[in-house]
């Protein structure tokens, strides 16, 4: 027995360990340690970043305890775990999300308050962890949160960008973008593990070797790229268990080549190294659009590649005696978040085939019971496709291994269908243009045993549109929908507190954090006078927080009374951000017309945008130079006694999310029907408390299901009807609404400077051929914001729409999510710690 392992011995290494409970007076001891060692200051050169950096190595030295008592049980229960593979992960911050999950934030607010500091200003050192665009990103971090609150076993698996999504400055009016420099101080919320280096192949050839009447393929040759392991540890909420997050970044083999450098070729002798750094420097800043670019595509095999060596070793490590192959699918369920970890899907296989000489079917009999994937657009320009000669060069052996599949795959669809050549085509997971594409949707769900779409709707429409042939082969049941869930912890309790409160105090206890059904009964405090007069007051302190927000950062007022009609989210045609400043032209202009006792009904209203555009989208960009341009406008008219304000917020991130979503009185989600999958930011806003307008697309739907027809405003067309308009628009002129059409003679004719600037986007309507449906959604809209104007009004009844929704929000946690997918496509079952 070795010595370190004594009962005397072990009894020490536990006495000396950090203390599991810790109370004002532990933190505060380590709070000042962290100072004098970690950061080398002292108390006479401690500013609040550096308490920032001394309470979140406080909150660390926790977490990684829990961390590590996670990973020992999870290894000793040996129970399938589940890997959650997201190219994106939008963490926004973690220390107050760390506090509150730990349950230390009273604890210690208390003790940096005696150490001379405001916890706020702590907070508010952090920068956002950006490693994402938008929907999709924010997704995967609310589902760690409740893998992780769930106790399920599980790991994510990401990539560590240099810079994250980048930063949105407002000049003239334009979006300008800069880096983001998010690694630039030390980030205390990962553990570099330079211990764990997985090599990545790109490139080389493949050698067919014959062994008797067996071919086996070999893969050679090539430039080799290293990918070094980064953890995340993700807390759960009012558990011990904290699951992690890996995140890798690129390295190369060989720092430097001495032999180049001894000939005096000194650029060329780090060249490498800066090439293979480069491979993880950039997230693509795309949402929603594919971008063919060739460091993208090796971006994607090089982190699919290393997590699931990863995986593999864990695997291994945990089956002491080796287990049937067969068995694999039983012990690891992977998740694909979108079409850009599908080589996983080729690897696996590659592994199997070539390196653990398995038979290819018995190979695939396991790959496809191992993977499942989650489609999250059906918008033709997402789809991911690859041109096959750059597959080929970059990965050789996946390119014969993904046509070796197809002719299996097209040799059953023949039998099910013989002699339909169209269906073959359709079918295919190569597409036959010039040059050929890799359809990496195909291939994804080929090589998964479950597909799932994420709203209701969503899911309908995958079935009956882009994936049709393949429920015809396949039959409906591989198909399945798992509607998107947000986390209460981070989207209500921890961004609104005071609601969180009351809601707390009203309920009797904070089980609904782990609950959120739980909601429903303050369905019984809706008549009580001062509940609501409560109610009101929390959210009209959020908005007087907001209206504070948007003075610092922007130098304008606004005043705290008015109806905060937001719309927040990344800037896209399908979104529709210009049909919205188009009904701001339209209201403002009414407003103009108005005899000064008609003014005294109009209610004083601040429209409030946010949003990143990709940095390539031409219109995107000037649908923003149009609402600056308008704001510049509206918001010197004295003539209109500050009834309306437009306001863009600048650099839309997790942390600004927070202000803003519980300030809205009313929200916009008005995406042409069928575009919008599902749309998680309408969740946020309704969980607290704020009404919602929206078209019938995406959650809104089953948010309308849930909340009730009186405390919704929904209008617009059917997501049925749009393929029929898209063709009457492509054969008749679009015929523009009389409002429509005066808002944009009034652009045109120069109200918000220069007309000649916004022609491109104005053409988008006529030329253009208005693809995104505003023209027919326009009238609708004016007469659902005059609804929500009237319903304004009443304060009573606005205040009982807002618990209501609150109430009824339930369904809408990543918990409930979460657990569907446990239950129905991975087979996972909780193991708390
Ligand atoms: O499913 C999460 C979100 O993903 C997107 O953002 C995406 O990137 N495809 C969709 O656009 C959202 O509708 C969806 O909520």
């Amino acid at each position: 027995e070795l010595s370190k392992w004594r009962p005397e011995v072990v009894e020490l290494w536990e006495k000396c360990s950090v203390p599991e409970a810790i109370d004002k007076e532990t933190f505060q001891k380590s709070f000042i340690r962290h100072v004098n060692t970690t950061l080398a200051r002292s108390i006479y050169n401690v500013d609040n970043f550096s308490a920032y950096q001394a309470t979140a190595h406080a909150v660390r030295d926790r977490l990684i305890q829990r961390w590590n008592e996670t990973q020992q049980i999870h290894t000793e229960r040996d129970q399938k775990r589940v890997y959650y593979l997201s190219l994106e992960f939008l963490l926004g911050r973690s220390l107050d999300n760390a506090l509150l999950n730990l349950g230390l934030k009273d604890a210690f607010g208390e003790g940096v308050k005696e150490l001379g500091f405001k916890m706020e200003d702590i907070l508010g050192q952090e920068v956002d962890a950006a490693l994402g665009n938008g929907g999709l990103g924010r997704l995967a971090a609310c589902y760690m949160d409740s893998l992780a609150t769930l106790c399920y076993p599980a790991w994510g698996y990401g990539v560590r960008y240099t810079y994250g999504i980048f930063q949105q400055k407002i000049v003239d009016g334009y979006q300008d973008e800069f880096p983001d420099y998010w690694l630039n101080f030390d980030n205390p919320w990962e553990l570099p593990r330079v211990d764990i280096v997985v090599d990545v192949k790109f490139g080389g050839h493949v050698n067919k070797i014959t062994e008797g009447d067996t071919v086996r393929h070999e893969w050679v040759g090539g430039e080799t790229v290293q990918a070094v392991a980064y953890d995340v540890p993700i807390p759960g909420y009012g558990v011990k268990n904290c699951i992690n997050i890996r995140l890798w970044s690129s390295k190369p083999r060989r720092k430097f080549d001495l032999g180049k450098f001894n000939a005096g070729e000194y650029d060329q002798a780090v060249q490498e190294q800066m090439k293979a750094e480069f491979l993880t420097a950039v997230l693509y800043p795309n949402d929603n659009h594919m971008v063919g670019k060739e460091l993208r595509l090796k971006q994607q095999y090089f982190w699919v590649a290393a997590s699931l060596y990863d995986m593999w070793v864990e695997v291994r490590r945990f089956k002491k005696s080796q287990r049937d192959w067969n068995e694999f699918p039983d012990q690891v369920a992977i998740q694909l978040n979108d079409t850009h970890p599908t080589l996983a899907i080729v690897e696996l296989q590659r592994i199997l085939v070539d390196e653990e000489r398995l038979g290819w079917d018995e190979a695939w009999e396991i790959v496809t019971n191992t993977f499942a994937f989650t489609n999250h657009t059906v918008l033709p320009e997402a789809m991911e496709k690859w041109p096959v000669p750059t597959m080929s060069q970059l990965l050789p052996r996946h390119i014969q291994i993904i046509f070796d599949l197809n002719l299996f795959f097209l040799q059953k669809v023949e039998k099910f269908a013989p002699g339909d050549r169209d269906f073959l085509a359709r079918l295919s997971i190569i597409e036959e243009s010039t040059p050929q594409y890799v359809r990496m949707a195909h291939l994804a769900i080929v090589g998964s045993h479950r597909v799932n779409g994420v709203a209701k709707l969503h899911s309908k429409l995958i079935k009956e549109t882009i994936f049709k042939d393949f429920v015809r082969f396949y039959g409906p049941d591989k198909f399945e929908n798992k509607t998107n869930g947000i986390t209460p912890r981070r989207w209500l309790h921890q961004a609104n507190p005071k609601l969180s409160e009351l809601i707390s105090e009203t309920l009797g206890h904070k089980d609904w954090l782990k609950d959120l059904s739980l909601l429903k009964k303050l369905e019984e405090s809706v008549n009580d006078k001062e509940f609501r007069r409560r109610w009101i007051a929390v959210k009209h302190s959020n908005k007087v927080r907001l209206a504070d927000y948007i003075r610092d950062v922007m130098d304008i007022d606004v005043n705290p009374n008015a109806l905060f009609d937001v719309q927040v989210k990344r800037i896209h045609e399908y979104k529709r951000q210009f049909m919205n400043i188009l009904g701001v032209i339209h209201h403002y202009n009414n407003i103009k017309s108005m005899s000064p006792e008609k003014m005294r009904n109009v209610v004083p209203r601040v429209v409030i945008f946010g949003g990143k555009a990709a940095p390539g989208y031409y219109i995107a960009k000037l649908v923003i130079k149009l609402i600056n341009s308008v704001a510049s406008v509206v918001n010197k008219d004295t003539n209109i006694q500050d009834l309306l304000k437009v306001i863009f917020i600048p650099d839309y991130n997790v942390s600004v999310a927070e202000i803003i979503v519980p300030a809205s009185d009313i929200s916009q989600h008005i995406s042409t029907a069928g575009t919008e999958a599902s749309g998680t930011s309408n969740m946020k806003f309704v969980l607290n408390g704020g009404l919602i307008l929206g078209t019938v697309d995406g959650a809104n739907i089953e948010i309308h299901e849930e909340i009730g027809d009186d405390n919704i405003f929904m209008f617009g067309h059917l997501a049925e009807q749009v393929e029929d308009l898209r063709y009457a628009h492509r054969y008749r002129d679009v015929t523009m609404d009389p409002h429509l059409n005066a808002v944009i003679k009034d652009i045109e004719s120069g109200s918000f400077g220069e007309a000649r600037i916004f022609a491109p986007l104005i053409n988008t309507l006529t030329f253009g051929k208005d693809y995104y449906l505003i023209s027919d959604d326009f009238g609708s809209y004016l007469d659902a914001q005059k609804l929500v104007e009237e319903a304004y009004k009443n304060e009573k009844d606005w205040a009982k729409k807002s618990i209501l929704c609150t109430a009824n929000m339930g369904k809408f946690s990543s918990d409930r999510a979460i657990k569907e997918y446990a239950e129905s496509i991975w087979g996972t079952v909780p193991v708390e710690v």
